[in-house]
């Protein structure tokens, strides 16, 4: 097993290794790549909001944050059946993983956190890898969603533990590697990376590797996103980093946890079809494929499949990189819905005697009545 490569698990290999002529970075990604990996496959992920907006955090790149002034429009949690509906349109056009998000800090253990296993369930009943991004977890959550079929979570530490104070006042760093943790105790696949473009050093970008060298495990799956500058954001005047850039990321990623699927994630607007190629060259095995990423958007799918058609890339099919997780009944999902039924039995009961019997107002004894 080679999940950590063992010639580059320093700050200074690292760093040299980023920084190598473009094309030499690139074919030592592309070697490595082949070895683990099929080269002709990329899978299509689409992404969901299923809560968007009115988040108490103050991370200085999302559009979602509630104290930013930003075009995106409050929504409550999605119905379980609108989120199927989209997961069957996003399996139609060749997603194999479906990865749900919300705008909440953490989870909480309320109505909507039983909502949201019910969508895991259904989605992993369509065969779909399901993914979630929720926010901070705890260890009873993430065994919850586990059960309810979930196959992978998403967590990102963004950039190097430095660079994070920066940008996020409202958590720490070992919150995030907390809920890292949980999801990996739970049996969860980890998804975990992060964005530049942020006005980091290149430094900062090798900084968020070494985290993941620091890990026990490393994710299974490490999305690079290119910052998607918002206006109202902090961070809305960055401006759009160098494709060459986003290139050396992705290659470096690929070399340093040869096993994990390197994901090609937001910022894909902004760039060429050639920039692209070269990062599946350089080991990209994933896309996000839709109009639109959580708020922002996205090439759309026809864009894709004629990418797909000129370069000769097959979209990966589910479970390809581990197996369908088995749904178990949800206890207090299974509670809630019973409770529900007798309280409508109840009422229905009531309203047919209110019907047979007619209806008698109460007499309400008022003060000073007899
Ligand atoms: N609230 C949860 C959380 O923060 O973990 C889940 C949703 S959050 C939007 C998921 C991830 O999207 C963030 O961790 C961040 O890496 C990424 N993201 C958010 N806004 C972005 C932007 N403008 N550009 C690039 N990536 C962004
Ligand atoms: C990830 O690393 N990137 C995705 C997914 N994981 C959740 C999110 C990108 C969000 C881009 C900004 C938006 O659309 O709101
Ligand atoms: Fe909230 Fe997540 Fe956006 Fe941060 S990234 S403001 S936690 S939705």
């Amino acid at each position: 097993m080679m999940k950590v490569n063992s010639t580059y698990n320093n700050r200074e290999s690292l760093l040299a290794l980023y920084n190598k002529p473009l094309l030499e970075l690139v074919f030592e990604a592309a070697t490595i790549h082949r070895q683990f990996h099929n080269p002709r496959e990329v899978q299509m992920s689409s992404l969901l909001s299923i809560k968007t907006g009115g988040c108490p955090e103050d991370c200085g790149y999302c559009p979602q944050a509630a104290r930013y002034h930003t075009d995106v429009e409050a929504h409550k949690l999605m119905t379980v059946e609108s989120v199927v509906e989209q997961a069957q349109n996003a399996k139609a056009n060749g997603s194999s993983r479906l990865c749900m998000g919300a705008a909440w800090r953490e989870v909480r253990d309320n109505k909507d956190f039983d909502t949201v296993v019910e969508m895991v369930q259904a989605v992993n009943d369509l065969d779909m890898e399901v993914c979630c991004t929720l926010g901070m977890l705890n260890e009873d959550q993430a065994v919850r969603l586990k059960k309810a079929g979930l196959f992978a979570y998403n967590h990102n530490l963004d950039s190097s533990r430095d660079f994070y104070k920066d940008i996020i006042s409202t958590r720490e760093y070992d919150d995030r590697l907390n809920t890292i943790d949980n999801a990996r105790k739970a049996g969860i696949t980890v998804c975990s990376g992060g964005i530049i473009g942020m006005g980091e050093a290149v430094d900062d970008r090798i900084g968020l590797l070494l985290s993941y060298m620091e890990m026990e495990t490393p994710p299974d799956s490490i999305p690079i996103n290119a910052l998607v500058a918002v206006e109202g954001t902090p961070l809305e005047d960055q401006k759009p980093i160098e494709q060459w850039e986003m290139i050396r990321m992705v290659a470096t990623t690929r070399i340093a946890f040869p096993q994990s699927v390197v994901r090609l994630s937001a910022g894909r607007t902004k760039m060429s079809m050639e920039a692209q190629a070269l990062c599946f060259m350089a080991g990209a095995g994933s896309i996000f494929a839709g109009d639109k990423l959580l708020t922002t958007p996205n090439p759309e799918f026809n864009e894709d499949k004629e990418m797909f058609k000129i370069l000769g890339l097959l979209p990966k099919e589910a479970f390809a990189d581990g197996e369908k997780p088995v749904t178990e009944p949800d206890e207090k999902l299974i509670a809630r819905k019973k409770q529900e039924a007798e309280r409508a039995l109840e009422l229905e009961l009531a309203r047919e005697k209110v019907r047979e019997e007619g209806f008698e107002p109460r007499k309400i004894k008022t003060v000073g009545s007899n």
